[in-house]
């Protein structure tokens, strides 16, 4: 079969790399290269920008009115409604998420722009209180300039979603880059973009890899905020970047997330949300629930019953409807559950269920894979995984299971399962991270924010002030006094 090839947007133009440099995708569930991509570099990172830059400065898209940027938005919003399935398939083919998945999230995705556009005309400045003699003020708030997106492989459409409505309705511009192992969906909205009639070079999405693609776009002079979802090796690289322009950043970098099942939960459902946390989406969520905390008294009945579930995991090819757990999106990320599998067995951990790769079709699979720990400074329970390996360990009381949960570099989620109201919120108040899920976990809602604590980042995406995030306030003070001005050798 030959390779579908898919070409970058610069300027409102459908372009190859400068120097005619490609690279492959391979789909996740066949090893096979299914489609090609130009390989961006430098000359092609330094067109994008310049195009996101003549399109900021001309003023044509920062002058159009909020509610006009509102309206654009929800075009976009409806194209994608209308192109639902094969954005679905698109991403599906390329990272290898279920089709289940993806069918909900593109379905799903037109709300991030629909509520982004109800914002757009919001965007006010204040009239401040002035303690000074005939001065008015007030603030307004304006666009930063050009916005970088760097997006990883695991929710391509989503993570670039709540990047770019906020951009876009504040009236900023925008050059995306999709991860090298999942662009397609993100091709296919520029097609989109282009079609709600969005201005050219206000969007632009380039193809190719971190080295020398992320790190020219993250580094250049002319991007004013970054928006980074991905992991932490890399993001360390992006600050250095921006600290050479003072450029703005957000980091979105993943987790250890703990899912807290206490003895009074409802285990029916605390199973299936165990389930959704760590083995949903094979594991490959910042948000995965990787921490299995169980109360002591529980914990037996509850591993019994989970494992009971897993064992029924239907898994295999992604684009079945049927299937629940798909193939790992990159080779190498199933090198990285196979070593982390490796570890914990060095470090004794007792394994529940799976623990070995699968040999289906030739594609990257491994099974769903539980182990128990022996100390909770195991690696399992403090580094990231990215793959569909839950690590367990019971507490005896709400105080070990505060004490446990807060033992982690990371900050990105957590899940409470109790009956017991009280105790959510103090466990909610305790835990120190960005999202806490009670009694049901891996939600998503345009209107709610997600973002970290600690090592999981900072800055928020989606919800209301995650359009702040990409303004800049200006201070504007009148002189109302008709006298001339006052001794100027002094701050008025
Ligand atoms: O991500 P990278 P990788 C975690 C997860 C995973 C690990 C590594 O633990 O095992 O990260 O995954 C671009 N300048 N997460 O290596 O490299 C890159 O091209 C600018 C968590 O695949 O961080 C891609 O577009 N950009 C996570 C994006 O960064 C650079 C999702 C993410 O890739 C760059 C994915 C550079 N120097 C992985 N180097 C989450 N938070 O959900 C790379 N990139």
């Amino acid at each position: 079969m030959v390779p579908e090839h898919f070409q970058m947007y610069i300027n409102g133009c459908w372009v190859d790399a400068e120097d005619q440099a490609l690279f492959e995708s391979l789909n996740p569930a066949s090893g096979q290269a299914w489609a090609t991509f130009p390989n961006a570099g430098v000359s092609d990172v330094n067109l994008a920008v310049a195009a996101a830059k003549a399109a900021f400065e001309d003023g044509l898209w920062r002058n159009t009115t909020a509610s006009q940027r509102g309206k654009l938005l929800r075009r976009i919003g409806d194209l994608i409604t209308e192109n639902t399935e094969q954005l679905a398939q698109l991403e599906s083919r390329d990272n290898g998420k279920l089709i289940r998945e993806t069918r909900a999230q593109v379905a799903y995705l037109p709300e991030f722009f629909y509520y982004t556009a109800g914002l757009a005309d919001k965007l006010e400045g204040e009239t401040l209180s002035l303690d000074k003699q005939d001065l008015f003020g007030y603030t307004v708030r304006e666009p930063l300039g050009v916005v970088a997106g760097i997006i990883p492989w695991n929710s391509p459409l989503y993570l670039t979603a709540i990047k770019l409505a906020p951009a876009l309705a504040a009236g900023n511009t925008i050059v995306l880059k999709p991860s090298e192992h999942a662009s397609a969906s993100i091709i296919m909205l520029a097609r989109l973009i282009e079609q709600a009639g969005i201005p050219a070079g206000v969007v632009n999405v380039i193809t190719g890899f971190g080295m020398p693609c992320g790190d020219a776009l993250t580094r250049h002079p002319d991007v004013r905020k970054v928006a980074f979802t991905g992991g932490g090796a890399s993001a360390k690289h992006v600050v250095r970047n921006t600290a050479e322009n003072f450029a703005q950043l957000s980091l979105e970098l993943g987790g250890k997330s703990p899912n807290i099942i206490f003895s009074d939960a409802d285990l029916d459902s605390a199973v299936n949300g165990a389930i959704a946390g760590i083995f949903a989406a094979t594991g490959q969520s910042c948000v995965a629930g990787s921490r299995l905390l169980v109360q002591e008294d529980i914990c037996e009945e509850f591993l019994q019953r989970l494992v009971d579930r897993v064992s029924k995991i239907r898994i295999g090819d992604p684009a079945k409807p049927e299937t629940e757990m798909g193939p790992m999106a990159t080779q190498a990320q199933l090198g990285v559950v196979e070593h982390f599998v490796a570890r914990a067995k060095e470090e004794n951990g007792e394994l529940l269920y799976g623990g070995n790769r699968l040999n289906l079709n030739d594609g990257w699979y491994h099974e769903p894979t539980i182990f128990r720990c022996q100390s909770h400074q195991d690696t399992l329970m403090q580094e990231e995984v990215f793959g569909p390996v839950a690590a367990v360990m019971t507490f005896s009381d709400e105080a070990e299971a505060l004490t446990l949960a807060n033992d982690s570099q990371y900050g990105l989620a957590a899940g409470v399962w109790t009956r017991d109201l009280a105790r959510a919120h103090r466990m909610v108040k305790g835990i120190r991270s960005g999202i806490v899920w009670v009694n049901t976990y891996r939600a998503v809602s345009a209107a709610a924010p997600i973002g970290g604590f600690n090592q999981s980042g900072y800055g928020r995406e989606s919800g209301v002030h995650s359009v702040l995030e990409y303004t800049q306030l200006k201070s504007v003070w009148i002189n109302t006094s008709s006298a001339p001005m006052p001794d100027p050798f002094i701050m008025r």
